[in-house]
């Protein structure tokens, strides 16, 4: 078969199985997608897989390898097929680098020096190959390029040409759609569907991987709903989604008086928050079923909970006071915060019982509090815990990010800033208030915190709407400003 049926008789069947979809699609991102790709189902096909790794390494004769990797998880089985049938030995990326044990990020058997080919089943950004290549190249290995089945042709090639990697692609998605509209599988309207919407979303932008220092123009410039694209836990994900669909970057500080009162004020000021925040230890009529009432009017209104739970102990007793107790946190808390004052085992500790249930976790990088210590290099060590765990750090309690050295930074990080009030000003125990406009446009923060400005109002919705407005109006310049 010349290369260019057998490439037609792979994408049919890629079809065929499924895992290629069109439709209306709505990513994570919250835009809809007309198509929708899906390569994990090819480890169910042994033979697809097997053609497929034989295709991926005829592209790359040009140049010879020690060692293949795969971009974890699609493209394991693809590298691992594509180690065997060639007899190149193969390295894997961790994508968690466990704490026990021998800590590797990088394992199986190599040495400096030596080239590593990575492999990835579809290229959309290039974050998730810098994000392999980095840890790669961090113990010693020249990685220079790469192989991948689908280029979606949304900036990937360019972004990986900048670190320093060549792409070599086998098909683009909009020739896969050529063969299946040939083919009879997809109609030409579907096509053209698909054609705008590459043209619309054309480059993505690539995340810092950790490590790199980031680019704070790049922070500044994207929008909450591209920023979606670039985080690897599910409740930031959805965050960002929900930020979009509600055109809200508020979060509730709900510091009411009893629960009956939370669940109360949660109902009516859901419509126009993203996020709610709670301090479940101050409710004294708290009941074991205070979490799932509202869960449901989470559900309900499309906002997702966070307990300010400020945990600050060491890794073993923090993993039993975010599951255990009376409160039961991780039950039904999407978000959590905590210090950094005893190290990274509190996020080690926090991220065991957490990741597992796709939960989120904040670092107080900054306080609001005059006098409060989190500053310089603190809030530096922060920034690196932060990069050091993508996978369950989605942010920070920040109050000035803009300061930072190298800005607000990684646009995977969420920044939330307590201390807002429509005036300047301060309370008489040391808070400290700036404006939404101030924290979302000044200070390069994403959402306002925001408690007594709403609960002590005359009418809580009221205010909430107007703190919505001003923050959401207030990133939409920020954007503007950058663009
Ligand atoms: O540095 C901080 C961190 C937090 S999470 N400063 C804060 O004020 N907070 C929380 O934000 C605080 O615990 C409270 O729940 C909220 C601010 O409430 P407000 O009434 O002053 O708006």
């Amino acid at each position: 078969m010349s290369s260019e049926s057998s490439m037609e008789a792979l994408v049919l069947k890629l079809h065929e199985i499924e895992a290629v979809k069109f439709g209306n699609f709505k990513l994570k991102s919250g835009i809809f997608s007309p198509i929708y790709i899906d390569l994990r189902l090819i480890v169910s096909y042994p033979s697809l897989l097997q053609q497929i790794s034989n295709l991926l390494i005829s592209s790359t004769t040009s140049t010879s390898f020690d060692l293949v990797c795969g971009v974890p998880y699609t493209a394991l089985p693809i590298a691992t097929c594509v180690s065997v049938s060639n007899n190149i030995p193969m390295v894997m990326r961790r994508k968690e680098i466990k704490d026990y044990g021998t800590s590797k990020a990088i394992e199986g058997a190599f040495s400096e020096n030596q080239r590593c080919l990575i492999v990835e089943d579809l290229v959309t950004s290039g974050t998730s190959v810098l994000e392999t290549a980095k840890p790669l190249r961090d113990v010693g290995l020249k990685v220079t390029d790469a192989v991948v089945l689908i280029d979606r042709e949304q900036g990937g090639r360019e972004n990986l040409e900048e670190s320093g990697i060549r792409l070599h692609s086998m098909i683009k998605l909009t020739e896969m759609v050529e063969i299946l509209r040939t083919n009879g599988k997809v109609s030409e309207e579907k096509e053209r569907e698909v054609r705008v919407f590459l043209e619309e979303n054309r480059r993505v932008s690539v995340a810092a991987p950790a490590g790199v220092k980031p680019d704070v123009g790049l922070r500044v410039r994207i929008s909450y709903g591209e920023r979606a694209n670039l985080v690897r836990n599910p409740t930031a994900k959805k965050l960002f989604e929900v930020m979009v669909e509600k055109e809200s970057n508020l979060c509730l500080a709900a510091d009411v008086a009893t629960a009956a009162e939370l669940l109360a004020i949660a109902d009516k000021v859901g419509p126009e928050i993203c996020l709610l925040k709670t301090h479940v230890d101050i409710l004294p009529d708290f009941t074991l079923d205070f979490g799932s009432q509202l869960r449901e009017i989470a559900e309900r209104h499309n906002f997702l909970i966070f307990e300010d739970r400020k945990f600050a102990d060491i890794g073993n007793t923090v993993t039993m006071q975010y599951e255990g107790g009376i409160f039961r946190i991780l039950d039904w808390a999407d978000i959590i915060n905590a210090h950094i004052v005893p190290g990274p085992g509190i996020v080690n500790g926090l991220k065991l019982k957490g990741l597992p249930r796709g939960r989120g976790l904040l670092l107080l990088a900054e306080m609001s509090s005059s006098g409060n210590l989190a500053k310089g290099d603190y809030t530096a060590a922060a920034v690196k815990i932060a990069e050091e765990n993508p996978d369950f750090v989605i942010g920070f309690i920040s109050v000035n990010p803009a300061s930072w050295q190298g800005g607000p930074g990684n646009p995977a990080l969420i920044h939330a800033t307590p201390g807002v009030q429509m005036v300047t000003g301060g309370d008489n125990l040391g808070q400290q208030y700036n404006t939404p406009y101030s924290v979302i446009h000044d200070r390069g923060s994403d959402i306002i915190i925001v408690g007594r400005g709403i609960i002590k109002a005359a009418n809580p919705s009221e205010a909430a709407r107007e703190y919505r407005v001003q923050g959401w109006d207030a990133y939409k310049l920020r954007c503007a400003l950058e663009l």
